[in-house]
């Protein structure tokens, strides 16, 4: 038995995230972690909210409540939304958490005594109105290439063109508003990743199976020469630099939320330490397959930084197998923007239709190869072709064909004969693709080989009619049936990592519990509902999407189009 170790990136704690957010990481992450449960591998998946950072102070500083507390709401509501859809993490942390606290400056404390920190003094903005440094996006002021008037000091988000913070026109403090700003000399810690280049690069030539993107990323980073890099920040909220002189300083977010999934991972052994043991995946772990699902801006992160912090410690950290990084998921054309709130946000998404709607589209149309634009018309159109067409078509006809001919109850009788033979044949490699898909996390396709099982299920029942032999032959009716109920079982079984809760009515409904799925072959698959069962059909699985309703959408979301 295989163990895999699944983390999805964390979502920053701010806000409510939106369906990029989702097709990018955290559902990806979800579909592979359902599919090795489903396969009887040990798995552990792994998530946590990325507390830490400007953002989250700025927030809290608006909304006027402590930063802990805010981010104690967040977390909750975030938690909230991702029970809603569906996403089984074994634990959902926080890297505020003590633990995390903990290992961040354990690791600070080996770096160090290994001689990779360095101190070096820069230069940056003091607001002596508000008595501290102020990071770039505390600082905003006009653009000066398109004169957006609240332009933040990293970056305008009107024109996206980066910026410093010495570029802003009439530059000002965002939290007090002071115009009074001086550049000082302040103290920080560098971690020296140009000690690390070789090690690094040795690590990287080890890992295998990469997707292109990804490689490529970390390659360039490499080629262009690894930079120190800079680890600390003049804030409060964040995790202490345990080193005299560092009073008020913390480490930079960034260096912190990687360590989070090893302390989200103790926190979840916490929980049971009889049973749960963190040391078993993180710890001279070599058993352990360790898989990252990310987008590719946090690439660089996961391929470079977080593995110098693991390797410059000098332990035998676990690290990273394979970094399944994705392109974007774009908006009707644009970005999605949560500081804009431009696109769908996963709370409205869950209250215009049930997860299994989005998920099934965002994993069949996941931005793998390339970046992928959702729009309306295409979502409509392809769930009401593969759910309520295909799929939801198997589920329905199928059971209601047994209820009303049958009364519920799978007939006995007869043998299976050629047509099943030729459709085991098809199916075991069908079933035989999909698992490679889903071993080499090929979302996309592994959706695809999914909907087309669903697809030769019904092109089996369309050819063999059971419709008309029911009074021609019986007998052979009986064998159509039979194996009709046990195709929408093998439709639910491997429909259930990205439709889990339509999956389950189904699987619920053939008394077949999700819990006791093991992979099929197709001819084990095809007996696994016998004859004499009864049989209650669920109610219809998925409504149509109507032109109407993509009309409305389309209206609802305009304004945020528009901004
Ligand atoms: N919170 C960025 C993001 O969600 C960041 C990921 C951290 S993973 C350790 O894009
Ligand atoms: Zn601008």
């Amino acid at each position: 038995m295989a163990k895999a170790l699944i983390t999805s990136a964390l979502p920053y704690i701010n806000g409510v995230k939106h369906l990029g957010n989702f097709a990018g990481s955290l559902l990806p992450a979800d579909v592979h972690a359902r599919y090795r449960r489903q396969i009887s591998d040990e798995t552990l998946f792994i998530c946590a909210t990325d507390e830490h950072g400007t953002p989250a102070e700025l927030a809290a500083a608006e909304a006027d409540i402590d930063v802990f507390d805010y981010c104690s709401r967040q977390h909750e509501a975030q938690k909230d939304i991702y029970r809603r859809l569906h996403l089984s993490f074994d634990h959902f942390g926080r890297s505020s958490c003590s633990r995390n606290h903990a290992l961040t400056q354990h690791f600070f404390h080996r770096l160090d005594d290994r001689g990779f920190i360095e101190e070096r003094t820069i230069q940056q903005v003091y607001s002596p109105v508000d008595g501290r440094f102020l990071p770039d996006r505390y600082i905003v002021g006009t653009c000066p290439h398109c004169g957006f008037g609240r332009a933040r000091g990293d970056q305008c988000e009107s024109c996206t063109r980066t910026l410093d913070p010495i570029d802003l026109v009439a530059a000002r403090s965002a939290l007090s508003g002071s115009a009074a700003l001086e550049i000082r000399p302040t103290r920080h810690l560098f971690l020296r990743q140009s000690a690390l280049v070789n090690e690094l690069e040795q690590w990287l030539g080890s890992r295998k199976g990469w997707p292109h993107l990804v490689t490529s990323i970390a390659r360039k980073w490499l080629s262009e020469g690894l930079n120190d890099r800079c680890i600390t920040r003049d804030l409060s909220w964040g995790v202490p630099v345990p080193k005299p002189g560092y009073e008020g300083k913390v480490f930079y977010v960034w260096f912190d939320a990687p360590i989070a999934y090893i302390a989200a991972t103790q926190e979840w052994a916490d929980v049971d330490p009889e049973r749960r043991d963190w040391r078993a995946w993180w710890w001279k772990a070599t058993d352990v397959e360790y898989i990252q699902f990310l987008g590719k801006d946090n690439v660089p992160f996961h391929a470079v930084s977080f593995p110098c912090t693991l390797i410059g410690s000098g332990e035998p950290w676990k690290t990273v197998d394979v970094i399944k990084g994705v392109n974007w998921l774009t908006y009707e054309g644009g970005k999605f923007s949560t500081s804009q709130k431009r696109g769908v946000f996963l709370d409205r998404a869950l209250d215009l239709l049930p997860a299994d709607y989005w998920r099934w589209w965002l994993a069949a149309n996941a931005p793998e190869s390339s970046d992928t634009d959702f729009n309306f018309e295409r979502f409509a159109a392809d769930v009401n072709n593969d759910l309520a067409d295909n799929f939801g078509n198997l589920v329905n006809r199928t059971l209601q064909f047994l209820a009303a001919r049958y009364d519920g109850v799978i007939p006995h009788g007869g043998v299976p004969g050629e047509a099943e033979g030729r459709l085991i044949v098809q199916l075991d490699k069908k079933l035989g693709a999909l698992r490679a898909h889903h071993g080499a996390c090929a979302l996309r396709k592994a959706a695809h080989e999914v909907r087309s099982i669903w697809s030769l299920a019904n092109a089996y029942l369309a050819a063999e009619t059971p419709w008309t032999a029911f009074n021609k032959d019986p007998v052979r009716a009986s064998v159509v049936v039979r194996t009709g109920i046990n195709l929408v079982a093998l439709a639910a079984t491997v429909a259930a990592p990205f439709i889990p809760e339509s999956a389950g009515r189904v699987l619920d409904a053939l008394g077949a519990s999700l819990m006791e799925l093991s992979w099929p072959s197709a001819r084990t698959a095809l007996a696994r509902v016998k004859a004499g069962e009864r049989i209650n059909a669920p109610p219809p699985l998925f409504a149509k999407l109507t032109p109407e309703w993509v009309d409305a959408r389309k209206r609802q979301f305009a304004g945020d189009l528009a901004m």
